[in-house]
């Protein structure tokens, strides 16, 4: 009895090693075959949205430079060490005296890894219920869901399939009284080399999988753009744009797959083929993009020229929505979701652009499609749209659950240059220029001071390249006495609310307060 529960859980555990390192086979080969997330991907998911803003910036700090793959990494193992421990449980149930006879498991034991098997899906599919529907390919809404049901199916059941036949290949056999001792004893090692080989194999799979997906490390996410370099020009290179994803690997998305759904309280719910949209009357303008992260004088912050359709454009195609419609819900193909008041934002007049810069959508920033909300922090312009849904009630998302301040942007304006640590000499002439934004409110007025703040004077703006663009702002200064300056830039909205001087951390609600840079006159 003792000896037979040792074995059992020895060759338990190694069963369900194995049997992991399949599923994590699969589940590596559905994601880069089939764009299913893996349910690595989704508990991440899950989580993001189930912590605060707090726990989130720690997260951050914590892991640095890997806060995605670190994190993602240690689920994998913690989710293969599960897979295995349960190996003991399945062992418990099927409850087989040593030795036993055969290599075929027996009905009971089938059942039981279908058991497991569905089980396993089912919390998946009460645990990832919101993160189900997403797709890398792109495949629309219900579909993503279904394929991501399908996926946990094809995963636990390899699971539950390696588990039972090799469950049953690595245990002790009787050997009949009469029977070939050294066949039989050949016969068990080659079994037990063969659950071996396997999970290594698959183990070697799941790694080289792993590598794969990681050649498209999102390694661009937040990286410092040309700004720092301080050459910006009204309209941001694409690819000097900065980039902010929550994914550590973006959609790939397959414009066959691909579909843009419109539903909820609308008139007509409808689908369209990347084909059928651009067939819509469309537009361009520039609209800068703002991360909330992004703080006084930051480099989270783009300007671009999008072409698209204009969201009321496409709303009046679909004959209007219906009096219930009090939010506008959006869809990614990344799980990624936002919602906002409808009245609000369509004021606004956002753009569903497939073009930037006169490009097709650079698949970093949304291809084929994404949404974008003037006025609004970068957050809640959607990349890889699938869906859109006009719904009664707010919907949270990754962000605002977290706690994200998600009302219309701030104020703000920066130097390009002069930066921190320029030496000037007295009587040189010092070309002052850089840019102020309030979203769709527009700028009125910038002005600098070159005493912190004590003094102001108005600044030069050039154009507006749109209503919804940043401006640029100029000034020539002529220091005429050597020392030290502190030089702060504010800017005015259209509205006439000058930007506040209140220093206001980016987190959770988006910083406010002046770019102030020290310089030396000597
Ligand atoms: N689907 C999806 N859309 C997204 C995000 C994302 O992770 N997934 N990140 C958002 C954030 S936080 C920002 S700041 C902007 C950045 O847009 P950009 O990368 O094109 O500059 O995209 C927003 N849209
Ligand atoms: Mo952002």
């Amino acid at each position: 009895m003792g000896r037979t529960v040792l074995f059992s859980a020895v060759w338990a555990l190694v069963a369900g090693l194995a049997a992991s390192l399949c599923a994590t086979l699969v589940m590596g080969l559905l994601r880069l075959l089939a764009g299913i997330p893996t349910p690595v991907e989704m508990f991440g998911d899950y989580v993001l949205k189930h912590i605060s803003v707090a726990q989130f910036i720690g997260l951050l700090i914590r892991y640095g430079s890997n806060a995605k793959t670190a994190p993602l990494g240690q689920a994998l193992l913690a989710m293969i060490a599960v897979g295995t421990a349960l190996g003991c449980l399945y062992a418990l149930l099927v409850w087989i005296r040593l030795p036993t006879r055969g290599y075929r498991p027996a009905r009971r034991e089938w059942l039981v890894a279908l058991a497991f098997a569905l089980l396993m899906t089912l919390t998946g599919v009460i645990l990832f219920w919101k993160e189900l529907p997403q797709n890398f390919l792109g495949w629309p809404f219900e579909m993503a869901r279904t394929l991501s049901i399908v996926g946990m199916l094809c995963d636990f059941g390899v699971y539950g399939a390696v588990l039972c036949l090799g469950y049953r290949a690595l245990l002790p056999k009787y050997s009949a009284p009469n029977g070939d001792r050294v066949v039989a004893r050949r016969r068990q090692l080659l079994a037990r080399s063969g659950v071996v080989a396997l999970g290594v194999g698959a183990g070697l799979g799941t790694f080289g999988s792993i590598q794969k997906l990681l050649d498209n490390y999102t390694a661009y996410d937040g990286m410092k753009t040309s700004f720092p370099n301080h050459t910006d020009y009204p309209i941001t290179p694409n690819n000097d744009h900065y980039v902010v994803t929550q994914n550590p690997v973006d959609p790939s998305i397959d414009i066959n797959l691909w579909r843009l759904e419109v539903g909820g309280l609308v008139n007509k719910p409808g689908t369209y083929t990347y084909e059928e949209l651009q067939k819509l009357p469309s537009t361009a303008r520039a609209i800068t993009l703002e991360c909330i992260a992004n703080g006084p004088g930051g480099h989270l912050m783009g300007n671009a020229v999008w072409h698209g359709v204009p969201l009321r454009t496409l709303i009046e195609q679909q004959g209007g929505t219906q009096p219930g419609a009090k939010y506008i819900a959006f869809y990614c193909a990344d799980g990624y979701n936002t919602s906002l008041p409808q009245q609000e934002v369509l004021e606004a007049d956002p753009l569903l652009a497939w073009n930037m810069n006169g490009v097709d959508l650079p698949k970093r920033h949304g291809y084929p499609l994404r949404v974008l909300i003037p006025g609004r922090y970068g957050e809640e312009n959607p990349k890889w749209l699938t869906r859109i849904e006009f719904v009664g009630d707010f919907v949270q998302g990754l962000y605002s659950s977290q706690g994200w301040y998600n009302g219309v942007l701030r104020t703000t304006s920066r130097f390009n240059q002069p930066f921190a640590g320029n030496v000037f000499q007295v009587g040189q002439l010092v070309p002052m220029v850089g840019i102020a934004f309030a979203g769709n409110r527009g700028i009125q007025r910038v002005e600098v001071s070159v005493d912190g703040g004590t003094t102001w004077k108005e600044a030069k703006l050039d154009p507006a390249l749109s209503k919804d663009s940043w401006v640029f702002w100029r000034m020539d200064w002529r220091p005429t006495r050597a020392g030290t300056y502190t030089l702060a830039v504010r800017a005015t909205d259209g509205t006439g609310e000058v930007q506040t001087g209140r220093k206001q951390n980016t987190v959770p609600n988006g910083s406010t307060g002046y770019h102030i840079v020290t310089v030396t006159v000597a």
